[in-house]
């Protein structure tokens, strides 16, 4: 299949399963994107990614337009080859990383004109430019260049930022052109204003793109601000595309997401926390820098077939952690690769079986009887 296109197989309350066919791959959702910024997801070879049952990764126009630059990887083949991954590849658009990461920013109509976080050097993104740089990279799904206000913000603030996000979304539009095989996915904005989140849907439908993100979420308002808006803004996008949420999150968020009708999602946690010592487990999270670790011949998750629990224990885990042994930050960010990989297949087997409530409860009771 040459084309981008979104199957959607089956829907349980709002939870649907389905799959997203494009031509480097299919994307079984609801899907969980390891983020690789950097050309690499830190610590693991792609294949070791791939193992871990990943379908897309998520790369960054911010970080590669600085290094090693977007005309760089264009002239050694692509993303893709450039880091040895065949698969789907996302890529976030900008803004929302300069706001995030850069120094002195200027926002106007036209762009953002920053500084790098790298050497200071100045640099300007705008939506024709951002969508020059995802097709140099080579991306297979593009995001629109939109502008995310932090929380709280007031409501004129927020209203005056979404319509600049519409027009640049008009922008991005135009500026991405037609081109076969290749998917650019519109932005909703709009805090947590229902009605201003409606407006953007509108837009956005307005413009049409063959996917649909909701932006402006966790960037600070809590889980229960962020499921309030989840029980409406889903529904305000076309039933017929992926609904991406962006940034999200932790596995009780992406639960409650899935759960509310959001089809992919992307988050650092998995891999960040791997390097910091922080484990996903059924039974919530492990710290495996604690002392209590250090004597404990068990596998850091006994129902975990990931190397890390099926080869090591939790005292190996504990001394090359305390030891800043770089097989530390390896084996404990594939395991909650692992961890959050499996947490997808295992809903979308649930949607399938139209079981998700039961896979809610279980996976809620299992957290609550905590570790040991
Ligand atoms: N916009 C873009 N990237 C993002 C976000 C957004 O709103 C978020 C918000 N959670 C994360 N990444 N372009
Ligand atoms: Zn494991």
């Amino acid at each position: 299949m040459s084309k981008f296109q979104f199957d959607l197989h089956k829907t349980d309350g709002r939870a649907r399963t389905g799959t997203i066919h494009t031509p480097r791959g299919e994307i079984r959702t609801p899907a969980f994107m390891p983020v690789g910024t950097a050309a690499t997801v830190k610590a693991m070879l792609p294949e070791s990614v791939r193992a871990t049952g990943a379908d897309i990764l998520l790369g960054n126009t911010y970080h590669l337009m600085l290094r090693p630059t977007a005309e760089r990887i264009d002239r050694l083949g692509g993303l893709h080859r450039f880091m040895n991954w065949e698969r789907p590849i996302l890529t976030d658009s900008g803004g929302f990383q300069v706001m995030s990461l850069a120094g002195l920013r200027k926002l106007t109509e036209h762009g953002v004109t920053f500084k790098s976080h790298i050497d200071g050097s100045k640099h300007e993104l705008t939506p024709e430019r951002s969508m020059e740089i995802q097709r140099l990279l080579g991306s297979d799904i593009v995001m629109c260049f939109d502008e995310c206000p932090a929380l709280p913000a007031d409501k004129n603030r927020i209203a005056e930022s979404m319509e600049l996000s519409m027009r640049w979304a008009k922008r991005s539009r135009e500026a991405f052109g037609d081109r076969p095989g290749h998917a650019l996915f519109g932005i909703q904005q709009g805090g947590l204003e229902e009605d201003l989140r409606g407006q953007s849907a509108q837009a956005l439908q307005d413009i049409g793109f063959e996917g649909y993100a909701v932006g402006g979420l966790a960037v600070g308002e809590g889980q229960e601000a962020m499921f309030g808006c989840l029980d409406y803004a889903p529904e305000q996008l076309p039933v017929d595309k992926p609904r991406y949420l962006m940034g999200v999150g932790k596995p009780d968020d992406i639960v409650g997401a899935v759960k509310r009708g959001i089809d992919m999602m992307d988050c650092v946690l998995p891999s960040r926390s791997g390097r910091t010592g922080q484990c996903f487990t059924r039974h919530g999270v492990v710290n495996i820098k604690n002392a209590r670790h250090s004597d404990d011949p068990r596998p850091l998750d006994a129902a975990c077939t990931c190397p890390a629990c099926s080869n090591y224990s939790r005292a190996y885990l504990h001394h090359v952690f305390r030891a800043q042994e770089m097989i530390s930050g390896m084996l404990l960010t594939w395991h909650n690769l692992h961890y959050f990989q499996e947490l997808m297949s295992d809903m979308r087997a649930a949607i399938a079986a139209g079981t998700f409530a039961q896979f809610e409860a279980k996976f809620h009771a299992d957290r609550a009887q905590g570790d040991i």
